[in-house]
């Protein structure tokens, strides 16, 4: 079954990978000469084509020296900003067809079949906006910091971002989900590809000032102190309580740094909340101000929206930690596996509650699991890279995974989440991903128990 020696298996990372098919078809096929039924459209032209291009042999790419081998490159660039290679212009945020498209208040989601390792390029990170974004002059920003009454916080202050990013700082990985993501696979499979089933997910370095470090310049009452407010500067007012135990622990940064630079206009520059394992709605972007209290806000934004439906017609409210997940990204709905052979099975697991300790795979529908190999780094409240060898021997194949996080807690199946929370919530979907490799080649989004 893991037979590394077996001939690799080629996959068509559709719809965003750099070949295309009839690239694909154009070139050598495999030792087998094992053209997919995925191929049987495929204009007799370039069958024939891929036929002569059976071996390496009279390889024109080999024999006719390329132009970039024979004259000189291009200049440095004087100044500038650099981007991705032309061939990898398909590797894009998208908007999910499965949503109503609007222009301020929606979302883009990241490409995750498409990336490698754990980092998330900040031009790809998903993007959620409740009214739209905003590229707001850092000189002219401001976080204040207050109490719910004087005696909470002896000192009120004004941070310019210049005052902020004089303090001592952390930089830490960490992931950001949105708490619907993967909502909409509660009712049934909902959308074709990884991109869309859990692309509001992506991870970065945070550079940022530890908040509890500031409470406490300002004169944070540590007795009295329970909870703080976390307050946003766009349209959308977006206001989120956050526990002060999770500010104590210092894991709780003011962020203006992510992947070595500034924010993104689009992920909160230039201040954001960075709340570990925190569903994304608490990492509070353009933050304006923070203020430190005894009880829980109760805003807009934790009452009506980010509640989760129970079966029994109640509301869940303050649900906020992510809990255990994970999702193989290759294989996923979408690509096409073009020949049987060696496949490096892929994907990505983490937890809202600290470290990912296991994760296993099945690729028959979960009546058989094997451990994968966990990539370091694995960190705490940050992605895990994981992969296992495979090879496909041709017959449809459920491939799955289910993570273990440091606390014990296991992803759970489908029926076992829906056991529990019935089938009418939007947030907070952590199940079991299926996807299904059919005879074809061409993988789908499916659900088993
Ligand atoms: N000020 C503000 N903060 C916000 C939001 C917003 O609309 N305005 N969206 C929230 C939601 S719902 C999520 S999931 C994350 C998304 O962060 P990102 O756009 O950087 O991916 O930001 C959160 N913080
Ligand atoms: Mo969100």
């Amino acid at each position: 079954m893991n037979d590394r020696t077996s001939a690799p298996g080629r996959l068509l990372h559709a719809p965003e990978h750099l070949l295309t098919r009839e690239q694909l078809a154009a070139a050598p096929d495999a030792r087998r000469g094992f053209l997919r039924r995925a191929f049987a459209t495929a204009s007799a032209a370039m069958l024939a084509g891929a036929a002569k291009a059976e071996s390496a042999v009279g390889d024109p790419n080999i024999l006719e020296l390329p132009q970039h081998s024979l004259a000189l490159g291009q200049p440095v660039a004087l100044e500038g900003y650099g981007k991705p290679s032309r061939f990898e212009a398909n590797l894009q945020r998208r908007q999910s067809p499965g949503l109503t498209q609007t222009r301020q208040a929606s979302v883009s989601f990241a490409p995750l079949q498409g990336l490698f390792g754990i980092v998330t390029p900040s031009g790809l990170h998903f993007e959620r906006h409740h009214q739209g974004w905003w590229d707001i002059d850092p000189s002219k920003h401001r976080l204040m910091i207050n109490g719910s009454d004087e005696q909470m916080l002896k000192r009120p202050m004004v941070f310019t971002m210049d005052e902020l990013m004089r303090l001592p700082s952390v930089s830490r990985f960490h992931f950001i989900e949105c708490g619907a993501n993967t909502g909409m696979e509660w009712g049934n499979v909902a959308v074709p590809t990884v991109q869309y089933t859990h692309g509001m997910l992506s991870c970065s370095e945070f550079t940022g000032v530890r908040l509890i470090d500031v409470l406490e310049m300002c004169g944070m009452d540590a007795k009295r102190a329970r909870f703080v407010l976390a307050e946003g500067a766009d349209g959308s007012s977006m206001t989120r309580t956050i526990p002060i135990k999770l500010v104590k622990s210092g894991d709780v940064l003011l962020a203006y740094g992510q992947n070595g630079e500034m924010l993104r206009p689009e992920n909160g520059y230039p201040l954001r909340l960075v709340v570990p394992g925190v569903q994304g709605v608490s990492w509070v972007k353009y933050l304006r101000r923070i203020e430190v209290g005894d009880e829980p806000y109760a805003t807009k934004d934790e009452d009506v929206h980010y509640v989760d439906l129970m079966p029994d017609g109640q509301h869940r409210q303050y649900s906020s930690v992510q809990e255990v997940k994970s999702v193989v990204t290759t294989p996923s709905g979408g690509q096409v596996l073009l020949d049987k052979g060696f496949y490096a099975i892929s994907g990505l697991a983490w937890s809202g509650r600290g470290r990912i300790r296991r994760v296993d795979v099945s690729v028959d529908g979960g009546r058989n699991w094997q451990p994968a190999q966990l990539q370091s780094p694995v960190m705490d409240r940050c992605l895990t890279r994981f992969t296992l060898p495979w090879t496909w021997d041709g017959k449809p194949a459920l491939v799955m995974s289910r993570a273990t996080d440091e606390t014990g807690q296991i992803q759970p199946t489908n029926a076992q989440l829906r056991t529990v929370r019935g089938k009418r919530s939007i947030y907070h979907n952590n199940s079991i991903q299926t996807w299904l490799v059919q005879e074809s080649g061409e993988v789908k989004n499916v659900q088993v128990a």
